[in-house]
């Protein structure tokens, strides 16, 4: 019985480290006098990513939707770094109005934008203040208005990158552009709508890099494997107990789970990769959905519209 045990434990830990834990991101590269916005950053893989970057010497721009919360992480990564120049700065994605008022005052109190890392994301049932899904517009929509408004800052610190922090979730997803952005009402919907909405981070990736094609900046999605995170803090209380188990089971720890973004942000020679998908530290092939240029230029403009970029 005890050897059983003994020989389950020990099975569980070479499976941990082979296939659990993922892959390390190796790279020494240094980001002194580099700009870098991670969304997100004050928890979860995002505060792990913001750390490693602020200790390769970047300046790092926390950009959070809780003042409390973005403050306590920015002072914790300034400590544990030695780095100084990390900041909040207040981004609520549930808003288009407060995307565009974080653009506004970034671009005129910071010179430069090297990497973007659009990194916050929820799995939360509801209507956003501009009527959309709620899970679809954080994830998705104010990212890509986010982006767009920072474009041209990316553009004069070439050579730059813009990340965006995706799912294998996206094996789920679909896009249905007449209804994804309707906000759902019970937990399956929001859980579909979330794997809708990574689905739709990698197409972005996808036609973004065919647009800036010849720019020299590049963009990367990723899949950060199972992370334990507060990414289930609004599952139903009855799924619970399952989840407890398996995020102590299955998942790895946020500084393993930041791994694949930090390797997209610093490796260098990644450049011919723009567009694509990257699971532990590696290029992925995500669905073939997910590869469908059609369907990436028309979620694209529909996007567009949705923000406000362009009329309807
Ligand atoms: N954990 C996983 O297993 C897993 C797997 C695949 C992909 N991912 C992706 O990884 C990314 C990071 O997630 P995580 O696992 O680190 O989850 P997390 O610990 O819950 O962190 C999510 C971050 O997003 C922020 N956020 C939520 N709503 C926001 C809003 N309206 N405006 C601005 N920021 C907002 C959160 O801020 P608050 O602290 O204020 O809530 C938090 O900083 C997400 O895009 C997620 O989809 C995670
Ligand atoms: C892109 O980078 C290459 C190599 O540094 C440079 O030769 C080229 O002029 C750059 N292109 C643009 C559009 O900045
Ligand atoms: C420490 C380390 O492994 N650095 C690597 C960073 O990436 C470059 C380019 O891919 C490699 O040549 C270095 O060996």
């Amino acid at each position: 019985m005890l050897a059983g045990l003994a020989l389950l434990l020990g099975l569980y830990v070479l499976f941990y480290y082979n296939f659990l834990k993922g892959t390390r991101c190796r790279n020494e590269t240094g980001l002194r006098g580099r700009t870098v916005i991670i969304t997100g950053g004050n928890t979860g893989i995002g505060k792990a990513t913001a750390l490693d970057l602020a200790r390769r010497g970047a300046r790092v721009i926390l950009a959070c939707r809780n003042k409390v919360r973005g403050e306590c992480a920015a002072f914790d990564i300034r400590r544990e770094s030695g780095n100084n120049e990390v900041l909040f700065m207040s981004l609520d994605l549930a808003d288009l109005n407060s995307v565009r008022t974080f653009a506004d005052t970034f671009l005129r109190s910071e010179p430069r934008l090297d990497i973007l890392i659009n990194n916050a994301g929820v799995i939360h049932t509801g209507r956003s203040k501009d009527g959309f899904d709620l899970t679809f517009q954080v994830n998705q929509l104010s990212h890509f208005l986010l982006t767009h408004l920072l474009l041209d800052r990316l553009k004069r610190c070439t050579p730059s990158r813009v990340l965006v922090v995706a799912s294998s979730a996206h094996l789920s997803g679909k896009i249905d552009i007449q209804n994804i952005h309707k906000p759902g009402e019970s937990f399956l919907q929001t859980f579909l709508s979330y794997c809708n909405s990574k689905l739709a981070n990698i197409l972005t990736v996808r036609e973004l890099a065919n647009r800036l094609k010849g720019t020299n900046i590049t963009c990367y999605a990723i899949d950060p494997g199972f992370v334990r995170t507060d990414i289930f803090q609004n599952f139903p209380i009855w799924l619970k107990p399952f989840l407890f188990l398996i995020t102590w089971l299955i998942c790895r720890d946020p500084t393993d789970g930041a791994q694949t973004s930090i390797y997209c942000a610093t490796e260098e020679g990644i450049e011919m990769f723009s567009g694509r998908y990257f699971a532990n530290c590696r290029l992925k092939e995500p669905t073939p959905l997910a590869r469908d240029d059609a369907v990436a230029k028309k979620l694209w403009e529909v996007s567009e519209t949705m923000v406000g970029l362009t009329a309807s």
